[in-house]
């Protein structure tokens, strides 16, 4: 008839039962041979078309497309192509921010311990107030000494033509220990400051002797988590905990916590990692124990784990995506993200690490990475000049019209003031940022309860939800520090706004029967500053609370923040301390508690850190000098003159 040739074809290939018609293609003349073979061609192509309209979650599109069909297409840097081009297969993955992760075990090599871990509570605190803490710690600082030697002599090795330890130290305005590494002169405040170390060594003797190498411990189980967040990398615990150690100078701990980073920390994963997770606590915590340490394993890994997390920046706009496979250096987005975005508050917190790894390294690109990003964020258009939380990294376009200053959104603000600040306060595009951003979020988010509270709403595309999140805390500190560079006729204003935001997240504490606050809390229906939903009710040992009473301790000197602090304190021993290690509970309105079996490592890292700063003098990591990153990982203000001068004034010696 009249159909075309390969109609037929196509009828006989996707009906081979019906009669008369061969299956086979036995008999066929030699062009309808051919017609076929063009037909099968043509349906592959389109097959295979088809898979770059798919959404990037499906796991049969990260099987078939290859990487080159992400090359970058840079807004800016342009110096995307050095970045490692093999290709593995992922898999699909879901991991909100900040939501408790899938269980697994794997076996991790184990460090023989010469040392088996004491747990008893008493035996603990016996050994910290005896003389053998102080000897230890005399130890350790002069190791860290000829560690800082060492460092310069080699200062020119594998990772680092450029970066010198010692002009570093020598850049810095005051010794980053303090005079007595902190230790307050007032009894009752260092007796609370012994406290939280005890605390920070249960939870560590625990964490060694139940899920050593493991990410976090359960403590309930008594066995390790591994989780799905850190790409098959292990010893979340142990990298977090290093700098908390050290300042607290639990030597022994500190020396086993090294030791692990030397002998097992093994960065050759070939797992799917949260890029944001990976980056604040791995690559935040090495370069905190290598910039207070002088230790070189420490920057060695910062840097090779930094070089793993680039390919995630091969996207048209240069915006990362939230997931990447470390080995292969595949990346997607997150499944629960809509239209394949990114996170404001993932891809808009690398920025200190990342300048921190251009440093020491000498290699550019880092910083490079996360100009784009910002050059991006400065460019684009902010409804009511607010920043939503997801951007698509393929048309660099929002995807909706949430904002959030909680989960989401709220390290990026973060990021902001703290570039600005680490920058010696030369990074002009982030001052401005943040100062407009802070604006604006003034202007539609932050609002008064009847009850007088000053709280910081949701945006919906216009609309408010009533609803402030145990995430958004931190925002007190935040604005706290940020409050010296604004205008200065503000500067009172921001004061102001930063205590009544840290009043009204400890009004959530107090308002709960614990005395811990919940993951949320609302304005709405009668609510102040209480959980109305079940599900809101939880407490995972979060830090932003605590974190915003230290800043304003340190800003302010009001002692309230102090006993807040204490409370605090009181409530974790009570409800949250269990017999080998410290939980999470589900309920923080209940008294009879129970708890989630979770050891986060940010309670190790940020929580007791905090609490620890709190109670020790300002000396004690001082912040002229240093800030931290959002897992509070200690990073130094970055003194380019300082450091170009040191280096002018080495040459004219050593000539
Ligand atoms: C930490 O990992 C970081 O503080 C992050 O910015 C937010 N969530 C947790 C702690 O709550």
């Amino acid at each position: 008839g009249t159909k075309p040739a390969f109609f037929h074809v196509s009828h006989r290939f996707v009906s081979p039962g019906l009669p008369g018609v061969s299956a086979s293609g036995m008999g066929l003349r030699l062009s309808q041979k051919f017609v076929f073979l063009l037909f099968l061609s043509g349906l592959v192509t389109l097959c295979f078309g088809a898979l770059f309209f798919l959404p990037d979650s499906v796991r049969l599109k990260r099987i078939f497309l290859s990487k080159t069909e992400t090359q970058p297409v840079t807004v800016g840097s342009g110096s995307e192509n050095d970045v490692r081009e093999h290709l593995k297969r992922p898999k699909d993955q879901e991991h909100p921010r900040g939501m408790a992760s899938v269980k697994g075990e794997t076996s991790t090599k184990l460090k023989s311990l010469s040392r088996k871990p004491s747990v008893s509570h008493e035996a603990t605190e016996e050994r910290l107030a005896g003389g053998k803490a102080q000897e230890d710690l005399t130890l350790l600082r002069s190791k860290t000494e000829s560690a800082s030697e060492k460092s310069t002599s080699s200062d020119h090795g594998a990772t680092s033509d450029t970066f010198s330890y010692k002009k570093f130290k020598r850049c810095l305005l005051r010794p980053p220990l303090g005079t007595d590494d902190g230790k307050p002169s007032d009894p009752k405040t260092n007796e609370r400051r012994e406290k939280v170390k005890e605390m920070m060594k249960f939870a560590w003797d625990n964490y060694k002797r139940y899920a050593w190498g493991k990410n976090e411990l359960q403590p309930l189980t008594r066995n390790g988590h591994i989780g799905n967040m850190f790409g098959g990398l292990r010893g979340a615990s142990i990298i977090d905990s290093l700098d908390t150690l050290y300042i607290m100078g639990l030597v022994e701990e500190y020396n086993d916590a090294k030791d692990w980073v030397q002998t097992s920390l093994d960065l050759n994963s070939n797992g799917e990692a949260s890029l944001f997770e990976v980056n604040i606590r791995y690559v935040g915590g090495l370069l905190s124990a290598y910039y207070l340490t002088g230790e070189e394993l420490f920057k060695n890994k910062a840097v090779e784990l930094g070089e793993k997390l680039l390919p995630a920046f091969n996207t048209p706009t240069g915006i990362p995506r939230g997931v990447i496979n470390l080995g292969s250096g595949t990346s997607w987005s997150w499944g629960w993200a809509s239209a394949g975005s990114s996170i404001l508050a993932e891809f808009g917190t690398l920025h200190l690490e990342f300048v921190h790894l251009t440093e020491l390294s000498g290699n550019p690109i880092y910083t490079e990475k996360v100009m784009n990003i910002r050059k991006l964020l400065n460019k684009i258009e902010k409804p009511h000049g607010l920043y939503p939380n997801f951007l698509s990294p393929v048309s660099g376009n929002w995807v909706q019209h949430h904002v959030s200053i909680g989960g989401l959104g709220d390290s990026f603000y973060e990021y902001l003031i703290k570039s600005y600040l680490m920058s010696d306060k030369t990074d002009d595009d982030a001052k401005k940022m943040y100062y407009s951003a802070l604006e604006a979020i003034e202007a539609n988010l932050v609002q008064k309860s009847p009850g007088g509270l000053t709280y910081m709403a949701e945006w919906r595309g216009g609309i408010l939800d009533h609803k402030m999140g145990h995430l958004a805390c931190f925002s007190g500190g935040m604005i706290g520090i940020g409050a010296d560079d604004g205008a200065p006729e503000k500067r009172q204003h921001y004061l102001d706004l930063a205590a009544e935001i840290t009043h009204t997240c400890h009004e959530s504490y107090t308002r709960s029967a614990t005395k811990l606050g919940p993951e949320a809390f609302r304005f709405d229906s009668g609510a102040e500053a209480t959980a109305t939903r079940l599900s809101d009710r939880y407490y995972i040992l979060r830090p932003e609370v605590i974190e915003s009473y230290m800043y304003m301790w340190r800003l302010t000197h009001d002692p309230k923040y102090r006993e807040w602090g204490w409370e605090a304190v009181q409530a974790l021993e009570e409800h949250c301390r269990v017999e080998s290690g410290f939980s999470g509970i589900r309920d923080v309105y209940t008294l009879t508690v129970s708890h989630d079996n979770m050891q986060q490592s940010f309670f190790l890292s940020e929580t007791l850190k905090y609490l620890y700063l709190l109670f020790s003098d300002d000396d004690l990591l001082p912040l002229e000098d240093w800030v931290f990153n959002t897992e509070a990982h200690p990073l130094p203000i970055v003194r380019k003159s300082c450091l170009q001068d040191e280096a002018t004034q080495d040459k004219t010696v050593s000539e």
